[in-house]
């Protein structure tokens, strides 16, 4: 318990309205959350999987109608529209209050409301911040309790009002009156209606993506959908490169990376700092540091195996908790498809449904089916994990999905050019997802549905950060595109561990140790720069895969034009001469 009156007058006020029959404050000890974990299985919200072969690890299913995030009912609520900007959903605060409140009103009758302090960041580091969630869910205070730091310690270190006010409540999962809602300017998030992760782990999208992102514009630093990684070199030194992709490009693939055999031979290797988040801040001595503000990893399961992602994989083996995979019922284990070519005969498809997944045709798992697992059961997690001061990041690199127009690899000129490089981010939607196939999405930064702000002001913050730095000591920013194909709709790039050989280069233009040549887009690598030792790759292959092609860039040019005019006379003026100059070289 704590007597901070600006934390107790809130509780009550969302007491009265919520009306649970009871309030029990999470203290962050293990025999607390082992009794949740106890009540969770009794009332059967948690399944218990085997003890021997995953230890600690529980099941979970949400309901069907509720398995993702809700981008058409996620709202920014600023006072005006114009602060919220074209590609966030908006509604006036009183409003938007109003119609929260009659939701909220009894919502946790007959319930139990648990109070989470929790920390995004090492707790007590000058970067985190505090957040205290309210929920009727056990499911959410167990997530919370890997993907956060939680519990008396926390609340111990809150000064005053300083903590974003997080209030969930399942309530009937009614996916008619989901809401998943920011109050920027009130530092207050509230989420109604879902039990899905990535609408009620306040901690994650809502608070350490739109809440951060506005509260960093305020305060001069920057909140980013960001992995982070370590690559350590033979001589023992390692550099850090903060990655934006967005979603289905590999995030986490490649910040648990493991290098081709004959870098791994020579002693390179790659520590994971985070997959999803980083929070930057600029140092006293001028360059840009970065820390995973979680302590967990929420991924995607389908696809995820031994040999797409060892390390992901092994961190899921104790302590985790699965959303909506498949259950193989004789041993009580978890599969989903891309585990294995080995689905279970006596098997719990994801909905519920007896099956045999032998015969079974269609998903056993969800395809958006998660696993939530602490961040130090990662093989390859990097020493500087709970850094309190982060790691001084030397690259950044932006990438998307693309056939034709980018190349695998190539650097902006400055800090400008690649704000605006950054800005002009897009996917080709893949087979995968509902829809048409290679329908370009601009997503700038992958920011595109965590921004919690105007997008012409946040691409102005970016702006205005270079400018803070020594431009000596600022990242220099790449693009990648693992993705490119041939005529014939071949992937050119072998991808995976092989993405190292990119890598390398980066940190080689960093150091100034590789050349690198002017063109339209930006600077290119030489062929010869890129090592290609051991792979089955031609010349021609090589030479296609670093192409421009003008012709194909000049229609990316016309799309980013008209993504860019809905942002009107709010768009930054390097970002309209930046587009000016592209058009120019590729003229
Ligand atoms: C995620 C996402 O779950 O970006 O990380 O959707
Ligand atoms: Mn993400």
């Amino acid at each position: 318990m704590t007597e901070n009156k600006f934390v107790l007058n809130w509780l009550d006020k969302m007491k009265d309205l919520c009306k649970p029959s009871e309030i029990v404050w999470i203290d962050g000890s293990e025999e607390q959350l082992e009794a949740l974990r106890a009540e969770a299985v009794a009332t059967g919200e948690m399944i218990k999987l085997n003890e021997e072969k995953l230890p600690g690890c529980y099941y979970h299913r949400t309901a069907e109608n509720d398995v993702a995030r809700v981008e058409d009912r996620t709202f920014i609520c600023t006072p005006t529209e114009e602060e919220a900007g074209p590609i966030n959903n908006w509604m006036a605060p009183d409003e938007m209050y109003d119609k929260l409140y009659k939701l909220y009103d009894g919502s946790m009758q007959g319930r139990t409301m648990y109070v989470i302090p929790y920390s995004m960041g090492p707790v007590g580091s000058p970067f985190s911040k505090i957040g205290i969630e309210l929920t009727d869910s056990i499911y959410v205070v167990l997530n919370m309790a890997i993907m956060t730091r939680i519990g008396n310690k926390v609340l111990e270190k809150i000064e005053g009002d300083d903590f974003t006010k997080c209030l969930h409540s399942k309530k009937d999962v009614n996916p008619d009156e989901r809401y998943i809602v920011h109050f920027p300017q009130d530092n207050t998030i509230m989420s109604v209606n879902s039990a899905y992760g990535g609408n009620v782990l306040l901690g994650k999208k809502c608070f350490a993506l739109r809440i951060a992102s506005y509260l960093g514009k305020q305060e001069g630093w920057m909140a980013e959908h960001m992995l982070i990684l370590g690559l350590e070199n033979p001589q023992g030194e390692v550099k850090y490169i903060a990655a934006a992709f967005p979603s289905a490009c590999g995030k986490t693939n490649l910040a648990m990376l493991i290098p081709p055999e004959y870098l791994k031979e020579k002693g390179y290797k790659v520590w994971t700092v985070g997959d999803d988040i980083a929070w930057l801040r600029i140092g006293a001595d001028g360059r840009l540091y970065a820390i995973n503000p979680e302590a967990g990893f929420f991924g995607v399961a389908p696809g995820t195996s031994v040999k797409t992602n060892f390390n992901a994989l092994e961190s899921t083996k104790k302590n985790t908790i699965f959303t909506n995979v498949a259950i193989n019922n004789d041993d009580m284990t978890v599969w989903w498809e891309g585990l294995d070519k080995n689905p279970p005969e006596n098997c719990t498809e994801w909905t519920g449904k007896q099956v045999n997944g032998k015969t079974y045709e269609g998903n056993l798992a969800h395809p958006n089916s998660r696993f939530t697992a602490p961040a130090i059961n990662c093989p390859c997690i990097s020493p500087e994990f709970e850094n309190p001061q982060g790691v001084p990041i030397s690259a950044i690199v932006f990438g998307g999905r693309r056939a034709k127009t980018a190349p695998l690899v190539y650097q902006a000129r400055d800090w400008e050019h690649g704000v605006f490089v950054g800005a002009t981010m897009a996917s080709e939607t893949t087979a995968a997802a509902a829809g048409a196939v290679g329908v370009v999405r601009r997503d700038p930064m992958a920011m595109k549905p965590f921004v919690g702000y105007n997008m012409a002001d946040y691409f102005g913050h970016w702006l205005e950060m270079g400018e803070k730095m020594d431009p000596e000591k600022a990242p220099k920013i790449f693009h990648v595109n693992w993705f490119r194909k041939d005529e014939e709709g071949n992937f050119l790039w072998p991808g995976f561990g092989d993405n190292m050989r990119v890598l390398l280069w980066i940190l080689d233009r960093c150091e100034g140790k590789a050349d690198a040549q002017d063109s339209p887009i930006g600077l290119l690598p030489s062929m010869k720069d890129i090592d290609v030792t051991n792979l089955d790759i031609t010349e021609e292959q090589l030479e296609e895969l670093l192409h421009v092609d003008k012709d194909v860039w000049m229609e990316d040019v016309a799309n980013q034009k008209e993504y860019f005019a809905q942002f009107g006379d709010r768009l930054p003026a390097a970002i309209k001469k930046q587009l000016e100059i592209l058009e120019n070289n590729l003229k």
